[in-house]
């Protein structure tokens, strides 16, 4: 458990020693005596003095990671910025179909590893990515070119994930993780380019990797992520999930490293950019994401 979660749990004052004393002469029953609400006592263990101190914040519970692995629509919270929804479709494509798009779509799309800058450092995403759009892509002061040569299977799915939700969509992020070592850093899809209140569909295929969502802290928090809700969707091969309404203004989204060996998964993401929409909405995303 981190210093942190560690600290949340155990809330309020730690025993405090107090400066070295004799010992006191009153009997220990005496001055261990719990009362039913003490503002503060004192007891010695050995030549050691601990007094109690009522703490002053209640206990907090870091909330209980949920788990959505079901088929459903799922509206995960509700505020000012309006309902944010998810929409879990397993077995949106069948094995036979989604083994034959992994393996062609590994071997024939144009993979390559991008570099980001972090604090002016140059690094590599660890992960393989390409971009199929009208309009350039850009995220952590990196660029990736428009590209309009879409392959003829993007497209097929791209007709398919349309006729399940709704959109139109005109551009398509591709990640490729290698293995359990790829991951995707802690983001909202909020780039100004994708207007307000983005649908983003996410497709997946080969290897289960956890997608995790984490609710933004309230301004009180101060960045502070500690007691957020936090969601965890296992993506399994062919599996359409759907991010909706306030998803990208008030939850982030990530896929961590793995422990245990994992294959290679790619993950398609189907958006809508709106190109001009940059000057008028300056993008809100941290400056990086791993
Ligand atoms: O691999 C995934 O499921 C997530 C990809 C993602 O978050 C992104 O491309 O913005």
């Amino acid at each position: 458990m981190s210093d942190k979660r560690q600290r949340a749990r155990v809330q309020g004052s730690w025993a405090k020693p107090l400066p070295k004393q004799p010992r006191p002469t009153v009997p220990t029953s005496s001055v261990v005596r719990p009362t039913a609400s003490p503002p503060s006592a004192s007891w010695g263990v050995g030549q050691s003095m601990f007094e109690y101190q009522q703490p002053d914040k209640s206990l907090r519970d870091v909330p209980a990671e949920k788990v959505i692995d079901k088929r459903g629509d799922y509206d995960i919270s509700k505020g000012p910025s309006g309902v944010s929804r998810l929409r879990l479709i397993p077995g949106f494509l069948s094995t036979e179909e989604a083994d034959w798009a992994f393996s062609k779509l590994q071997t024939e799309l144009p993979w390559s590893q991008k570099t980001n800058y972090r604090q002016g450092e140059a690094y590599e995403e660890p992960r393989l990515t390409c971009w199929y759009g009208e309009v350039p892509y850009t995220y952590a002061h990196s660029t990736m070119e428009a590209n309009t040569q879409w392959h003829p299977l993007l497209v097929t799915l791209r007709t398919a994930v349309e006729k399940e939700s709704g959109p139109h969509f005109n551009s398509l992020l591709c990640n490729l993780y290698r293995n359990c070592k790829d991951s995707i850093g802690w983001h909202s899809d909020d780039e100004a380019a994708l207007g307000l209140q983005p649908t983003i569909a996410s497709l997946s295929l080969g290897d289960t990797r956890v997608f995790s969502l984490r609710k933004k802290p309230p301004p009180e928090e101060n960045g502070d992520y500690t007691y957020v809700e936090r969601l965890r969707i296992p993506l399994t091969h062919g599996t359409l999930l759907m991010m909706e309404g306030a998803t990208q203004d008030d939850w982030q989204h990530s896929v961590a490293k793995e422990y245990h060996d994992r294959g290679p998964r790619i993950n398609l993401t189907f958006r809508t950019m709106h190109s001009g929409l940059e000057s008028q909405r300056p993008g809100i995303r941290p400056p990086y994401r791993h």
